[in-house]
């Protein structure tokens, strides 16, 4: 069995994805998601010209030497691009397998250890009585977790404040809008919301934080201190991961949980972090982390300490992500959650796919393969529009971490 040609699209139901389809001579093909949130193209460029071209005649069948040569033959390791081109490959290769075994993913991996994958859904608000109330909402939508982030007074456009009740699309301009940021303010106005949030709903719910890289490490022990009354799932991305070392700081003076992950691409990322159990939640995604193969070790290194999964589900990973990712988290032992930003309908339309969602938790389907596929002609009508992620300034204009 061959793989007979392969191909990138790309489209923008609302925000840009990129999509691999490989073909095979069997006639059986899979899909797989490169989306590089405002950065789509470096991608559609590497799969092009360099994955492409040395996929054409290989055997779909072996994954494992698939990635080895994608990942090992480049010379070049790891980084965004290589890695999400990898994954997509991955993903659809492992989609192509079931297909031809006549099986959902999951039955690959080894079967399903839960009948359901809970999941987080993302409450914003301009300010604390805002966020409160969308959190409601998340509530009467049957959600069991939410993610909580509030606007800050004083503070233009702080991170996570959605434009509409449900979507949170931060990729929003043709150039990077600027916006603003005061740990200062942030350190005193989140244990607020947290307060406010607990003393409205109770501890039945479990709430989350998303603190986007923006705290020096002692900053984030200190919101992970004023954070322990209200007893959060977790503290997300509270300092930068680049140096684990830096979270050895924060461990040692919160027990707040601590999730990281989003941002990286292989296991070296977030080797010394398992193994010094200095995180809760590993919240690498087959997108961002080489696909479902490169994912599986990385959860598998996690379980030795006691870490849990926490994959990262924003609308930036198409469908085609959340497909796989809930086939991974249906199987993976040590599953935590799932984070679950709802896609546009225009998005879902392009994407059918055949999980769902119910009682706070998605469910994976049945479909052999990892049971989504692209509508080609559908997504012809929503052509590439270049946006950005903003980029964020102290007062003083300093450049900081969005
Ligand atoms: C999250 C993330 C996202 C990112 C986005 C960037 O926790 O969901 O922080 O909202 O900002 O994926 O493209
Ligand atoms: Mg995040």
């Amino acid at each position: 069995m061959k793989i007979s040609g392969a191909r990138t699209i790309v489209c923008s139901p609302g925000r840009n994805f990129v999509t691999l389809r490989i073909e095979t001579d069997e006639g059986v093909h899979g899909i797989g998601d490169a989306t590089l949130n405002g950065r789509e193209l470096g991608v559609v460029a590497y799969l092009d010209e360099h994955v492409i071209p040395c996929l054409v005649g290989m055997d779909p069948r072996r994954i494992e030497d698939v990635w080895q040569y994608l990942y090992r033959g480049a010379y070049w390791r790891r980084g965004p691009v290589t890695m999400r081109a990898i994954a997509a490959v991955d993903m659809a290769l492992w989609d192509i397998k079931a297909k031809m075994a006549g099986m959902p993913l999951y039955q690959l991996l080894g079967g399903k250890s839960r009948e359901r994958v809970m999941v987080y859904g993302h409450a914003n608000g301009a300010d604390i009585a805002e966020t409160s109330d969308a959190v409601a909402r998340y509530i009467d939508l049957g959600y069991k977790a939410v993610r909580a982030q509030t606007g800050i007074p004083g503070v233009k456009d702080a991170y996570g404040v959605g434009r509409g009740a449900l979507y949170y699309e931060p990729a929003d301009a043709a150039l990077p809008s600027v916006t603003g940021w005061d740990t200062a303010k942030a350190l005193g106005e989140v244990p607020r919301l947290f307060e406010t949030l607990r003393a409205r709903f109770g501890f039945d719910v479990h709430l989350l934080h998303d603190g986007h890289h923006r705290y020096t490490p002692n900053e984030a022990a200190q919101l992970g201190k004023a954070l322990e009354p209200f007893r959060l799932f977790w503290l997300e991305d509270c300092t930068a991961a680049e140096n684990p070392e830096a979270f050895r700081t924060v461990r040692r003076h919160t027990t707040t949980p601590l999730a990281v992950g989003e941002v990286f691409n292989t296991i070296w990322d977030a080797q010394t972090l398992i193994q010094e159990q200095l995180i809760d939640y590993i919240r690498a995604t087959v997108l961002g982390a080489g696909g479902i193969t490169h994912l599986r070790r990385i959860a598998d290194l996690a379980s030795l300490y006691q870490i849990r999964t926490g994959c990262h589900g924003a609308t930036d990973l198409s469908p085609v992500t959340m497909g796989c990712a809930l086939h991974f988290d249906s199987w993976v032992p040590n599953f935590g959650i799932q984070e679950y930003m709802r896609h546009s309908e225009a998005s879902d339309e392009v994407f059918p796919h055949d999980y769902r969602f119910e009682d706070g938790h998605l469910i994976c389907g049945e479909t052999p393969g990892h049971g989504v596929e692209i509508d080609e002609k559908l997504a012809a009508r929503y052509p590439y529009r270049r946006a950005f992620l903003p980029v964020t300034r102290l007062a003083d204009g300093t450049l900081w971490n969005w």
